[in-house]
């Protein structure tokens, strides 16, 4: 039996979901192992050298590269490790992508930052062009920790808990103004290999890192296929990586299925890989409308 065949996949249990539902959030700990974070950390600090050499850096030497797999196709496996990948499919079904993703290196700052607001719901124009209070919730977004931010101010992912279910956030009148972190705003502790898996609405923003650890991360958001995607994705069928990738990952990347018609729009589950293979592992919950043919 190879491998793959043996893979069995477990859904999100009921009180996940439930936090999930009440905070906007969760922190998974112990997703990846040490070799697995080795390999992720080892691809995007490659990139980064690679930007630093080519002057792709941020201020204070980060990097913030979008396109993960395009640019580090290292990290596929990232895509669906199933310790992650069963919060998407079981909040968002089977006809899902990879619509935004990034890796993230940020070194120690020496300078006190001033309070500039970074606050924001995931989703750009969906916030203005969604009609409903609250907004739908469209995308989920896992984030992978490669560094150690188990001690706040290293850099840390900020959310308001609960705060995905509130459309509006006061703020300062324009981005350049400082403006102080909103009261409840929590610095989230995890160490390398936790995952935080978030609904996009959740009011989230990156703080900096003045400790001498370098935080690494790398996140990926994931939406309905329906939904247009954000990441360079269309050259990379044409790459010898492509065939290296499983047919679930390259659903995630763009790719439509096997050639037998597969669609974004759902059409046509039997030739969607991600319906195929819950099916085949008979995780097809008809409960959750999402997961539903
Ligand atoms: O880097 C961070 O901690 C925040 C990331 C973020 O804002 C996002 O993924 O939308």
């Amino acid at each position: 039996m190879s491998l793959l065949a043996q893979q069995t996949w477990t859904p999100m249990t009921a009180e996940e979901r439930a936090r999930f539902d009440r905070d906007g959030f969760l922190v998974v700990p112990g997703v990846l192992t040490e070799d697995e974070v080795a390999i992720a950390r080892t691809a995007i600090l490659r990139s980064k050298e690679k930007a630093s050499r080519e002057g792709g850096l941020g201020a204070n030497g980060a990097l913030h590269q979008l396109s993960a797999v395009t640019n580090n196709p290292e990290l596929a496996f990232l895509l669906d490790h199933p310790k992650a990948f069963k919060y998407i499919w079981s909040m968002l079904g089977w006809n899902v992508h990879v619509y935004h993703s990034h890796v993230d290196v940020h070194p120690q700052i020496h300078e006190q930052q001033k309070d500039w607001w970074h606050w924001h719901q995931d989703g750009g124009r969906q916030n203005r062009e969604l009609e409903t209070d609250p907004r739908s919730r469209m995308s989920v977004k896992l984030a992978y920790w490669l560094s150690d931010v188990s001690e706040t101010g290293r850099g840390n992912f900020t959310v308001l808990p609960g705060s995905h279910l509130t459309n509006w956030l006061p703020g300062p009148p324009s981005r350049g103004v400082p403006w102080p972190q909103p009261e409840g705003a929590l610095q989230i502790t995890a160490n390398p290999g936790d995952l935080v898996v978030f609904d996009r609405r959740l009011w989230h923003a990156r703080s900096d890192n003045y400790s001498p650890i370098t935080r690494v991360g790398a996140f990926f958001g994931y939406t309905y296929r329906w939904v247009a995607g954000r990441d360079e994705v269309a050259d990379l069928p044409n790459t010898p990586e492509w065939a290296t990738f499983s047919p679930v990952q390259q659903q995630l990347l763009g790719g439509a299925g096997d050639g037998s018609g597969d669609h974004a729009w759902g059409h046509y589950p039997e030739t969607t890989p991600l319906y195929g293979e819950l099916k085949r592992q008979g995780l097809l919950d008809s409960s959750i409308p999402a997961l539903i043919p």
